[in-house]
């Protein structure tokens, strides 16, 4: 099995363009006509839905933020009655009042259906055996991709996640053959596993579908190493549907767009204006399909590019590259920007240190501190100055190379950073404290 649905994943671009403005019209008329907010909105640049006349008129819609989902709260951007309305998600906020999604009937199977392209595209068959270790609950990540992989066909294990030693078990006597969850809770339930002295040989294991979270391609590699498996990751948020918005295929080139559902705009984060393909700033995004709470040119903060070259895999689809970060998790460190996926990429896979670590932000002055706390493999090397030292100048010079700047380093007894189930705290930021 390529494709899940072949026709749509290798449309004539020309086709798929007319699609998309007749959708988009619609889902404008939609929010146009159902949700006060945008109405206001779209009369505040005197644009009415009859006004859209080409994909290009989308560049005078106003951009729609989390902010205003929030002062919504809860239902307020919802475009279709609460009777239609047959799930509801929220987002994993951090401060505050969580964003709150509704799905309709229609939204679910167009999400399943999103899902299954993805998941098809990176190698599921129906005859996997798919472990998914997501939270369920409110997060979209476990529900997105266990009816996705319903759709294809292959079995769901639902073990959610948290309790890492039975689901290695299951892992071994269900014959599980592909993992769901984040990069990092990956990585820990493969420590387990070693603890456990179970090793890849004795598991079924061949893919993993992962995301959620930021991860490099160096921890792409370790999850590959320590699972034996192809690892693909995934790309969503809740507010625009959960995980099924982009997803790598099986080349790993960049993540397959479902544009048909999703319009994907690239924006400079400072002025707003959208930049061709291949250059890098902020992702915004328009659903084209959805009923319960469609959002238009929604800016999700997650900085990547564009990628429009042709796939191996034959699908007509635009790409996202990996994302970089968020604009929101950038630091300043002496003046330099740092996002903490660089640190990761020339932290990952240091001999001696686990793939585990922290970053604290202070404040020194104007700019951010910050300390790089990583986990070591052998604890007694705390013991050894002279090897600790040299440990710790080997990796000040990595990320030195990587970032251009000298970082504070910390090593750590084994197995003192916490591990996550979920999306990882990587950064914890002590400057408002
Ligand atoms: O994390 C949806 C999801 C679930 C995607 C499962 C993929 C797999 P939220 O909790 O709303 O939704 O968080 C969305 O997570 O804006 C990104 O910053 C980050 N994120 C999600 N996938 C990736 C990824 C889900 N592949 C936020 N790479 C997004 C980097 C990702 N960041």
């Amino acid at each position: 099995m390529n494709y899940f649905n072949e026709k749509m994943e290798r449309i004539d671009r020309e086709d798929l363009k007319k699609i998309q403005l007749e959708r988009l019209k619609k889902t404008v008329e939609r929010c146009y006509h159902n949700v006060p907010f945008y109405k206001e909105r779209l009369d505040s640049v005197g644009m009415t839905p009859e006004k859209f006349t080409s994909l290009d008129d989308l560049k005078e819609i106003p951009f729609t933020t989390k902010a205003d989902i929030r002062d919504h709260y809860p239902y307020g951007l919802f475009a279709a009655p609460m009777k239609e309305i047959v799930r509801l998600h929220a987002s994993s906020g951090t401060t505050g009042k969580p964003t709150v999604v509704g799905y309709t009937r229609n939204d679910l199977n167009m999400w399943a259906e999103a899902m299954a392209r993805l998941l098809v595209a990176a190698g599921l068959t129906d005859e996997d055996i798919v472990q998914v270790s997501f939270g369920y609950g409110l997060f979209t990540g476990a529900f997105g991709l266990h009816y996705g992989i319903e759709n294809v066909g292959a079995t769901v294990v639902p073990t959610s996640s948290g309790n890492t030693e039975k689901q290695i078990m299951l892992m071994k006597d269900f014959g599980t053959t592909a993992l769901v969850g984040t990069p990092s809770y990956a990585i820990h339930m493969a420590e387990v596993a070693e603890q456990m002295g179970i090793k890849k040989e004795d598991l079924k294991l061949r893919l993993g579908f992962f995301g959620a979270e930021a991860s490099t391609e160096e921890m792409r590699a370790e999850l590959e190493k320590r699972w034996g498996i192809l690892a693909t990751e995934n790309y969503g948020m809740s507010e625009l549907v959960g995980p099924g918005v982009a997803g790598e295929c099986i080349y790993k080139k960049g993540m397959h767009i479902n544009e048909e559902l999703f319009i994907p705009e690239i924006i400079d984060p400072a002025t707003g204006e959208v930049l061709p393909y291949g250059e890098k700033g902020e992702v915004v995004v328009t659903t084209i399909c959805k009923e319960g709470i469609p959002l238009l040119r929604y800016r999700t903060k997650d900085i990547t590019y564009i990628i429009d070259e042709p796939c191996e895999c034959g699908r007509t689809t635009l790409r996202f590259h990996k994302m970089q970060g968020r604009s929101d998790d950038m630091l300043i460190i002496k003046g330099v920007n740092v996002f903490p996926s660089q640190i990761e990429s020339a932290i990952t896979g240091t001999s001696g240190i686990s793939p585990h670590y922290q970053l604290i932000v202070t404040k020194e002055g104007y700019f951010d501190a910050l300390e790089v706390v990583l986990e070591l493999v052998d604890g007694s090397l705390l013991n050894n100055y002279k090897e600790l030292v040299a440990l710790e100048r080997s990796i000040k010079h990595k990320i030195r190379t990587v970032v251009g700047i000298d970082v504070k380093i910390k090593l750590v007894n084994p197995n003192t950073i916490e591990r996550s189930q979920g999306k990882a705290k990587r950064v914890v930021d002590l400057r408002n404290q």
